[in-house]
């Protein structure tokens, strides 16, 4: 008996995507991650709600998806290093990806505005790690000015062979679910991501695909909400700091995303992010980082503003794991949980609540 090995978003869709002929694949074995049900959201709703776990990529992020196509798309066109600016995850793709290829990345990040896992992700797998003080629309501005100026790729998603890569989650929910969904719920934050769900929607049901496109609904942390604004944000600031940015890079495209599709743009607290990760976490053995709860946060905030999913198809796109902030997630509810006794059953049991 033999099992399929899933070959990477490169090799499982490479018909559909724009990239050069002939592009050998770096992969690491990403995509092809769970559409998991679930119950729990489905009976709050009374439709039918899926998670795109997108933190079972190789290096927990959606993430990879983009980067096996840039890094790779790089290589093919003769790059030996490649840069990005990031709030983390993208860096620590980059870096994977870079060192499969052999090629140097480097990687810009806001001072003391990663977490640590994060950080641990780009200096282990070798990329020269240039901490700027200022935030992460500085450093993409940093990240622009170094690829035009020396021989280094730019894989930020303002490359538009990333958005090639991203759009394969929207293939494989399709795939999944034998059609698109009614509606698609996400993080937005450079704004990469929805446009590249929005290409793969739209190229599916131009393929016949799928008989219908969803309506694309996308989250911001409050403290950083530039597309909800309508206007860039000097200084973003929110406890996801995944999505802490203030100027994304791919404004005009999610913004035809939300029009073209009939969506929205809405903020929402960080409290409600938080307490959105730990629900998930809890009530469905799901634990994200807090910018990936966002779609989920909003799903409450919208049942409770009055919205219905009644009937509908509801995909979530959670897009990173929870191990890449653990530092947040025990701050906010750790020490609920926590007690420490001596070595003895009795102590234990008292402390578990036995007795
Ligand atoms: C977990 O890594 O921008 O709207 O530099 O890490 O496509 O930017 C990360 C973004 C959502 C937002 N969830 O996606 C970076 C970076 C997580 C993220 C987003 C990010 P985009």
């Amino acid at each position: 008996m033999s099992t399929h090995q899933w070959r990477g978003v490169i090799e499982e869709y490479r018909d559909l995507l724009d990239i050069p002929a002939g592009t050998p694949a770096i992969t690491l074995g990403e995509g092809g991650t769970p559409l998991v049900h679930s119950g729990w959201l489905s009976d709050l709703t009374g439709g039918e709600v899926w998670l795109k776990v997108e933190g079972q990529n190789p290096t927990g992020s959606f993430k990879d998806r983009g980067m096996t196509a840039a890094v790779s798309v790089a290589v093919h066109e003769g790059a030996m290093a490649c840069v990005c600016a990031s709030t983390g995850n993208t860096s620590a793709a980059m870096a994977a990806y870079a060192a499969k290829a052999g090629i140097t990345p480097i990687v810009l990040v806001p001072d003391g505005k990663i977490s640590a896992s994060k950080m641990a992700q780009a200096l282990v797998h070798g990329a020269q790690v240039i901490r700027v003080r200022g935030n992460f629309d500085d450093c993409l501005k940093l990240s622009r000015g170094l690829a035009e100026a020396y021989p280094v790729a730019l894989v930020n998603s303002v490359n538009p062979v990333r958005l090639e890569g991203q759009k394969t989650a929207a293939f494989e929910v399709v795939d999944r679910l034998g059609d698109a969904p009614d509606f698609h719920l996400m993080p937005i934050g450079n704004a990469g991501n929805m446009s590249a769900y929005w290409l793969g929607y739209k190229q599916y049901a131009a393929a016949g695909n799928a008989t219908k496109r969803p309506v694309m609904r996308a989250f911001q942390a409050e403290g950083a909400a530039p597309l909800v604004l309508g206007h860039p944000v000097e200084e973003p600031e929110t406890r996801a700091t995944a999505i802490r940015i203030g100027n994304p890079a791919s404004w005009a495209l999610a913004e035809a995303a939300r029009d073209e599709s009939g969506g929205r743009f809405k903020a929402l607290s960080d409290q409600k992010i938080l307490e959105a990760q730990a629900a998930l976490a809890r009530n469905e053995g799901v634990f994200v980082e807090p910018a990936s709860a966002i779609g989920v946060a909003g799903l409450f905030d919208d049942l409770a503003s009055g919205d219905s999913y009644s009937g509908a198809t509801v995909v979530i796109t959670v897009t990173g794991h929870g191990l890449k902030d653990p530092a947040t997630a025990l701050e906010f509810f750790g020490e609920v949980r926590e007690i420490v006794v001596d070595a003895d059953i009795d102590a234990a049991a008292a402390a578990a609540g036995l007795v």
